[in-house]
């Protein structure tokens, strides 16, 4: 082995030591937060439009709510969560916190209606409860998924 050699070698060897202290600095450790469980027979469901429905441009939804309450993002209260509205079938990862954007709307201050506007077409809204910290419970509480024509 030559002294470079040997040189790389302690490198690589201490790097992740190194790296490791400094993901330390970033983060203390604190024990991941268990999701929240959901009773048996929660539900959450579109109680407008109706799936099939025809709608104005600009739109009201109503979300329901069946066996569990609503509460804002960032209060932890068992068995509670707010409402995300999932558009055109925004695609995420059921064992991470739901993400936002326009397709995957949150309603962290507890509403439990929005005024939507969509482009004229067909598109399918669902509704997915989750807890305080945007994750979906356990199991989850999903709504069925409709289909709606917005009118030009
Ligand atoms: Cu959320």
């Amino acid at each position: 082995m030559t002294i470079k050699n040997i040189l790389i070698t302690i490198v690589v060897l201490l790097a992740p030591m190194y790296l490791s202290f400094a993901e330390d600095d970033k983060k203390p450790p604190v024990k991941a937060e268990p999701k929240m469980s959901s009773p048996k027979g929660a539900k959450v469901y579109i109680i407008y439009p109706k799936d099939g429905k025809t709608v104005n441009k600009k739109f009201p939804v109503k979300f329901g709510v069946k066996k569990m309450g609503v509460a804002p993002a960032g209060i932890k209260f068992p068995n509670t969560g707010h409402h995300h509205l999932i558009i055109d079938g925004a695609k995420f990862d059921m064992k991470l916190p739901l993400p936002m954007s326009d397709t995957i709307k949150h309603f962290g201050a507890g509403q439990t209606e929005t005024l939507l506007e969509l482009k004229p077409g067909k598109h399918t809204l669902k509704l997915v409860f989750a807890d305080h910290l945007h994750r979906i419970h356990e199991p989850a509480v999903i709504s069925d998924e409709i289909t709606i024509t917005v009118k030009e």
